[in-house]
């Protein structure tokens, strides 16, 4: 024991950091994090991270009682390997120490401030990329800056940075998405200078023509750790670590390289990473073939009774049904990016998603639907729509998703929904009525469906709405 409790010690000094991330889940822990560690050990350069949680601050306490060094354990379907982090330097949990954050985004050294915040840190509006001014968070923040006082949200803190570095003569820090959203460079730019508009004209459009945004494409399945998994690597590997990711060994970072100054770790070398002029391609073919599947296998499994994403592809029905979805419905919608084999990468999906050791929940995947069906499902089907393809299986997901916000499975029991918006959902489904009351009624979220698409799917989500209700989902999958 005392020999791994030794391997969580940092063995080298501790990096200065010239990055200030924000959203310190898994997901950044298994990905960002160890690539950009692996580049400054490549490479050199000051790139250690500050780790900025915004609402708990269960990861930082627990990173800050370790040092910050953490394990990363990769699960493949037969093997694990340790590896051990140190790239974080501190963690700072943002509604108590304001002023020290503040204070790091007017630093010079930080050059770049990243983000997995996940969908619904942007504050935008989902269907329209565009800042919701309405958002209660965001009106807050907007009369707390006025006021010279801490903002509460990521986008906020960016403005105010970025107000900071401008009043101080310094040159913005590029701003970095890592979330999984379309377009994620040019909805965080909407976004933040939307918010700049609201306070300053001047400050709006110096970030606009100063600060860098790349898009990015991100990729690494990494469930969320749960105490049971810490509780494993203790007592298989004698680590004791509060806070250890596990993720599986696919990994790929594709990035639009544009930083300003071009101020970025050498990311060259390294195998995951692709440094790309345009990531439209590899961001849509993701989120489509990858997250818009996810979500489809979460909302279907669910309902199915299967707890993880292997679990439901391991029956033969569902198998079939991602693999037709993939080949029918998604990558006809899809031109694929440079040296890419979209079948290949729909088969690599399938392993991926097979791979036992991962326990990916359908529950966790299912979080946040209404932030995240347009870019997986809902522009899929859109663009399908216009070549006159069918998305037979898209809508199928789409109606599992009605039946799943609704709150009660399809054995009456209830199922704990998280999503931003939640008890509208759970109220439009409440009113009740027939198939077609409840779809309809689901069909005029704008924020969710925006104002064309509704029309155009209305029967045929009908459709598969009824046939989840009269043949089980088990069946409706069967005979999409
Ligand atoms: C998942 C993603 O939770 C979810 O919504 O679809 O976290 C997915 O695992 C990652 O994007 C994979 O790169």
């Amino acid at each position: 024991m005392t020999a791994s409790i030794r391997c969580l010690q940092r063995q080298r000094p501790r990096p200065k950091a010239g990055i200030l991330h924000f959203g310190l889940g898994a997901f950044f822990r298994a990905h960002g994090a160890l690539i950009i560690e692996e580049a400054m050990l490549r490479s050199g350069g000051n790139w250690g991270i500050i780790g900025v949680s915004l609402k708990t601050p269960n990861i930082c306490d627990r990173l800050a009682a370790q040092d910050t060094v953490y394990s990363a354990v990769e699960l493949a379907p037969k093997a694990r390997n340790l590896a051990v982090s140190e790239i974080i330097t501190e963690t700072i949990f943002a509604p108590e120490a304001t002023d020290l954050l503040l204070s790091k985004l007017v630093d010079p050294d930080i050059k770049i401030l990243s983000l997995t915040i996940t969908e619904k840190g942007y504050c935008h509006i989902p269907s329209t990329g565009r800042l919701d001014l309405h958002h209660p968070e965001i009106i807050t923040d907007i009369e707390r800056i006025k006021q010279g006082a801490a903002p509460r949200t990521a986008i906020g803190y960016i403005v105010s940075g970025l107000q900071r570095r401008k009043a101080a003569g310094l040159k913005p820090f590029t701003i970095m998405s890592c979330d999984n959203l379309p377009n994620n460079g040019q909805v965080t730019r909407s976004v933040v200078v939307e918010l700049a508009e609201q306070l300053d004209k001047g400050l709006a459009s110096w970030i606009d023509n100063t600060a860098c945004f790349p898009a990015t494409m991100v990729d690494r399945i990494v469930p969320a750790t749960t105490e049971a998994d810490i509780q494993r690597l203790y007592d298989e590997h004698n680590v004791q670590d509060k806070a250890a990711v596990f993720h599986e060994p696919f990994c790929q970072w594709v990035i639009e390289d544009k930083f300003v100054g071009g101020a970025r770790p050498d990311f060259t070398t390294l195998s995951p990473v692709q440094l790309v002029a345009d990531v439209t391609p590899f961001e849509l073919m993701k989120i489509r073939m990858l997250n818009g599947t996810h979500s489809s296998l979460a909302y279907l499994g669910y309902l199915a009774g299967y707890e993880t994403i292997s679990d439901t592809v391991a029956d033969a029905t569902f198998k079939k049904f991602v693999t037709e979805l993939w080949q029918a419905e998604i990558i006809p919608s899809l031109v694929a990016p440079e040296n890419t084999d979209l079948a290949q990468y729909a088969d690599q999906l399938l392993a991926r998603y097979q791979n036992a050791a991962i326990k990916h929940r359908n529950w966790q995947i299912a979080m946040d639907g209404s932030q995240k069906l347009p870019q997986r499902l809902l522009n899929t089907i859109a663009q399908n729509l216009q070549a006159g393809r069918k998305s037979s299986r898209l809508l199928l997901a789409v109606a599992a998703w009605i039946k799943y916000v609704g709150g009660v499975d399809m054995a009456g029991q209830p199922i704990d929904v998280r999503d931003p918006i939640a008890p509208k959902l759970q109220a439009l489904s409440e009113a009740g009525g027939t198939s077609s009351e409840v779809v309809s009624r689901f069909l005029e979220l704008g924020e969710v469906f925006g104002s064309e698409l509704p029309a155009l799917i209305k029967p045929e989500l009908i459709d598969a709405y009824n046939r989840l209700e009269t043949l089980g989902v088990q069946g409706a999958v069967e005979n999409v």
